[in-house]
């Protein structure tokens, strides 16, 4: 990612699902304008899902995701559905195409969806996902039927309704809840926030993370005061300043000494618990985390990084935190014996049985929608699923002190 682009996990997730042959592929390219991905008359030609960043007006900065066909038959086509429904975890806003010439009605009359087309409606639904239902290749119809109301004909050949679909696709942005800010409800307009980013040796070269530089551009479009230091010259900061800042936020590894640092009166939190409610999953954290004080000699732990490429966060999540555990858990007495399992990147996995918790990393590159589907999937096997600032919080015995500002939280 370039630090000039807005990151992924910002961007609305566009995904398009349909059966095979649909014209997913056709649609993708017509509604961005350009030759994505590949098209053919080739029944299932999309193999696996095809991510692209771009502006797309009307609707702003969006992620596009063209998907295999889902009515796939066989073991490679199953693995291919699985792919498609993976999508639909991050998926903001989903386009289900449907062939419009594969009609009974002499191409007069919309085709009933088919069974494949209606599991995936029931998934949309049953995942809050909004959705449209594109009839695509209407250029085949002799006349067109009228549309209901989550229903477009469009032609991906000769590019008919597809400024339409765009319009309708940010309307349901614009209308979809306003998404929570990171400073959101903590801050007035002209309060001083202290944002404390240390910068260790495992840190990126001459640029700030991800979260960091979320929660510094959110202060501003809150209208506040950011001051931004690193740990060492914490104390320095707030002697300079002339009133109390508003909110203290730091970075989960410093915790122990900005905590101590910073007078009571002060709301101090960090920007692991920020994010977690950011995304959607603060709760959830808070209450999960508490199996840290259950763990048994031989208990697996999952840790599970969202990305492949951050050092700072692999060298908590594989170093420090599983040695703050084990000395968490073992209390100075002898040494439990945990088995830390370590996942990054890519899927999160399907079978979580056999784990005692999950603890995840901050997931700057994930949006809120996979990260709560993580939660969910992770709730749903009865597996308490946290985050590694929380962790941190909690084995300090500051998560309380760091959550109090959030009245929707108790501890
Ligand atoms: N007449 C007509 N043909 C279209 C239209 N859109 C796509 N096609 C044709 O339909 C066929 C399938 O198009 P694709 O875009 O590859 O379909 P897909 O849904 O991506 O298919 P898979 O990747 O195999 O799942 C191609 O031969 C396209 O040229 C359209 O609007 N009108
Ligand atoms: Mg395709």
């Amino acid at each position: 990612m370039s630090m000039n682009e807005t990151p992924s996990s910002e961007r609305v997730h566009i995904g398009f699902f349909g059966r095979r042959n649909a014209g997913k592929s056709s649609l993708v390219n017509a509604v961005t304008g350009q030759d994505l991905v590949i098209v053919s008359e080739v029944k299932g030609t999309t193999t696996d899902p095809v991510s692209k960043s771009m502006e797309l007006l009307p609707i702003g900065p969006v992620l596009i995701i063209d998907t295999p066909g889902i009515d796939d038959e066989g073991a490679l086509g199953e693995l291919r559905v699985r792919k498609a429904q993976k999508v639909l975890n991050k998926t903001d806003i989903a386009v289900l195409v449907v062939d419009a010439s594969d009609s009974d009605g002499g191409g007069e009359k919309r085709p009933l969806l088919t069974e494949a087309e209606n599991d995936l409606v029931r998934i949309f639904q049953a995942k809050k996902v909004p959705f449209l239902v594109a009839y695509n290749k209407s250029d085949l119809l002799s006349k067109l039927p009228e549309e209901g109301a989550n229903e477009i004909f469009v032609s991906a050949q000769t590019g008919a309704g597809i400024t339409a679909l765009k319009e309708r696709i940010a309307h349901i942005v614009r209308t979809d809840d306003p998404k929570l800010k990171i400073v959101g409800g903590l801050i007035k307009p002209g309060d001083t926030v202290v944002l404390v980013t240390p910068i260790d040796s495992a840190a990126p070269k001459g640029r700030l993370i991800l979260p960091q530089q979320q929660t510094i551009r959110d202060v501003e479009e809150a209208d506040g005061i950011a001051v931004v230091v690193t740990e060492k010259l914490f104390t320095a900061a707030l002697n300079g300043l002339r009133h109390k800042p508003a909110l203290v936020i730091t970075d989960s590894q410093a915790f122990a000494k900005v905590s101590a640092e910073t007078p009571l009166d002060v709301p101090l939190t960090s920007f692991s618990i920020l994010f977690a409610r950011y995304k959607g999953f603060l709760e959830a954290a808070v209450r999960g985390v508490k199996a840290l004080d259950t763990i048994q000699d031989g208990d697996r732990v999952l840790v599970c990084e969202g990305c492949t490429h951050h050092r700072q966060c692999d060298d908590i999540g594989t170093v420090k935190l599983p040695r703050w555990i084990s000395e968490y858990v073992s209390g100075g007495t002898a040494e439990k014996k945990i088995e830390f399992v370590f996942r990054s990147g890519g899927d999160f996995p399907d079978d979580l049985s056999g784990y005692k918790m999950i603890i995840h990393c901050g997931a700057c590159m994930l949006n809120d929608r996979e990260m709560q589907y993580r939660q969910k999937c992770a709730d749903d096997q009865n597996i308490p699923f946290t985050n590694y600032g929380i962790a941190i919080a909690y084995m300090q015995g500051i998560l309380k002190r760091s959550v109090a500002m959030l009245p929707e939280i108790t501890v």
